[in-house]
């Protein structure tokens, strides 16, 4: 191999050992302070919609997995370049790991659940890759000079440089998986959540009979928590324990209150049914769910700290800088029910379902409103404060749209002639829905059957039949809500404030 090529593989072997020596120390000294994951929430926050959609659309819930592996490609391929710069100048190369250093250094302590320890992984695994690639640049330097000059050292030099090399990789190897191990064993907070027990809800949510229809291929009334969508900024579920958590009302109140996971759960939990929607979810899509989520409504928490004339608005926060917009008067409106939810589908909020506190409000799309792993609630103003989405553009206030699906069948499943059924969701959180249509081949719209509403915040199922003769046909749906408004008929975008449009499918009869 070439000079050069020696030479990569030295930067590229430090870089990795730059990588397991900052995990190693993140580890022990700084729990969670990952440079790696650092950088990646740093890209997640930074790239543009345009460039984030397709990745979304493309990888689906992998597309975290895949920034990472970006992430890590990146950084190696500039690890390799330091190992060229160093041997083009001495020293060279360890100017650019202490460049990348001061980088990591600066998405390391800027996350906002940043320890104060946050500054040490990052400088001391770039510590590990300057040491690294000088001495291994330094070896490989005095192999080759040995090679000119004097062959009969050559031998002993080379060995050296392969045998440093070799050394770097299994320590970095050693490292890298010790720190996985070891990440994975002091995780306790699923140990925690599996331990805890809620108190049962003073009022439990009224399922009418009829509420469910069994259909085949139809989505349950009740989505199960582990089929339940996800979507949130975080590389790596927020732990949170709730023996320390604590929720801040702060900002435009009469008294700043602060409340622990008990004055919580003191506060009397109740049972509610809603079904939380994501702007993102395109027509057809499957970025929505119904749960029953067990909570306290946010408008006795805000209550006690007496919310001052003027404000408009509650940027909820996240453990993990994540905010959210919503509308005072959504939150303390009594006949909307919006809570601080602490169960879901009758265990503790699942982790990535933002364990131990989330919000949840009927009506408004999830990133104004759904924020996981909650901790603050400022009190303030749209003209004040922006939420998190609100300068990617995405828009200020976004309520959710009346929209409808169909569960079966589906274009992928092929069926045989004959009597069947068609059957979907349909969803108008807070004003509830009244009518939903099929239309088959373009034909009349034909009205379907409804499941008895549990309320008016979740969704209902329909249901059709059909007699389905042989060949393709094309089913389209709309629903009518409660006030009468059909169902938007042209498609936009899901951006700025959630995507509009009829479904329509093509099925294919045997
Ligand atoms: N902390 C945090 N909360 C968040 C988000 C996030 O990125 N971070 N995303 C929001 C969005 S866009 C949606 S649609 C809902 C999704 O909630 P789920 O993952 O439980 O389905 O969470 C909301 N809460
Ligand atoms: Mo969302």
């Amino acid at each position: 191999m070439a000079t050069w090529g020696w030479a990569a593989l030295a930067g590229a072997v430090s870089g990795v050992l730059f990588v397991a020596v900052a995990e190693v120390v993140a580890l022990v000294a700084a729990r969670d302070a990952s440079p790696l994951i650092a950088v990646g929430s740093f890209v997640v926050d930074i790239v543009p919609r345009w460039a984030k959609e397709p990745a979304i659309q493309l990888f689906g819930s992998n597309d975290k997995l895949f920034l990472l592996a970006t992430v890590g490609a990146a950084a190696l391929v500039a690890a390799a370049v330091a190992g060229l710069l160093e041997l083009w100048r001495r020293w060279a190369g360890v100017v650019a790991f202490a460049v990348a250093g001061a980088a990591a250094l600066a998405a390391s302590v800027t996350r906002a659940d940043a320890s104060p320890l946050a500054f040490l992984p990052p400088v001391l695994g770039a510590v590990a890759g300057a040491a690294g690639v000088h001495v291994l640049v330094e070896a490989l330097r005095r192999w080759r000079e040995a090679d000119a000059g004097d062959p009969a050292s050559t031998g002993v030099d080379r060995r050296r440089f392969l045998w440093l090399t070799g050394a770097g990789a299994a320590i970095a190897a050693i490292a890298g998986v010790a720190s996985r191990i070891g990440s994975a064993a002091t995780s306790s907070i699923a140990g925690v959540r599996a331990a805890l027990r809620l108190p049962a809800p003073a009022t439990r949510l009224q399922v009418p009979a009829g509420a469910e229809l069994r259909v085949t291929g139809l989505s349950p009334l009740f989505t199960p928590n582990a089929d339940f969508y996800r979507v949130d900024t975080a590389l790596t579920v927020p732990s949170v324990d709730p023996s320390g958590w604590r929720l801040t009302v702060d900002g435009l109140v009469e008294k700043r209150v602060e409340l622990s996971f008990d004055d919580l759960l003191g506060m009397g939990l109740h049972e509610y049914g809603i079904t939380l929607t994501c702007v993102s979810n395109e027509v057809g899509g499957n970025l929505v769910g119904n749960a029953r989520w067990l909570g306290v409504p946010v408008r006795d928490v805000l209550a006690r700290a007496r919310p001052r004339r003027g404000a408009d608005m509650v940027l909820s926060r996240s453990v993990d800088g994540f905010t959210a917009g919503t509308p005072l008067s959504a939150l303390t409106d009594p006949g909307r029910d919006a809570i601080l939810a602490v169960g879901m589908n009758g265990e503790p909020l699942p982790l990535e379902h933002g364990f131990p506190v989330r919000m949840v409000v009927p009506g408004l799309y999830g990133y104004v409103s759904a924020t996981k792993w909650l901790t603050e609630l400022k009190v303030t103003t749209f003209a004040a404060d922006q939420a998190y989405w609100t300068p990617r553009g995405y828009s200020e206030k976004a309520p959710i749209k009346l929209s409808s699906r169909i569960d079966t069948p589906r274009v992928d499943k092929p069926l045989s002639a004959g009597p069947t059924k068609i059957a979907g969701v349909a969803w108008a959180q807070t004003v509830g829905i009244q009518k939903v249509e099929v239309q088959i081949d373009g034909g009349g719209w034909q009205e379907a059957t409804l499941s008895a509403p549990i309320n008016a915040d979740t969704w209902v199922q329909w249901s059709l039949d059909w007699n389905a003769t042989s060949g393709s046909h094309t089913l389209a749906v709309r629903a009518t809500d409660r006030a009468g408004r059909l169902q938007e008929q042209k498609r936009t975008a899901i951006a700025p404030n959630g995507s509009t449009g009829w479904q329509s499918t093509l099925v294919r009869v045997g």
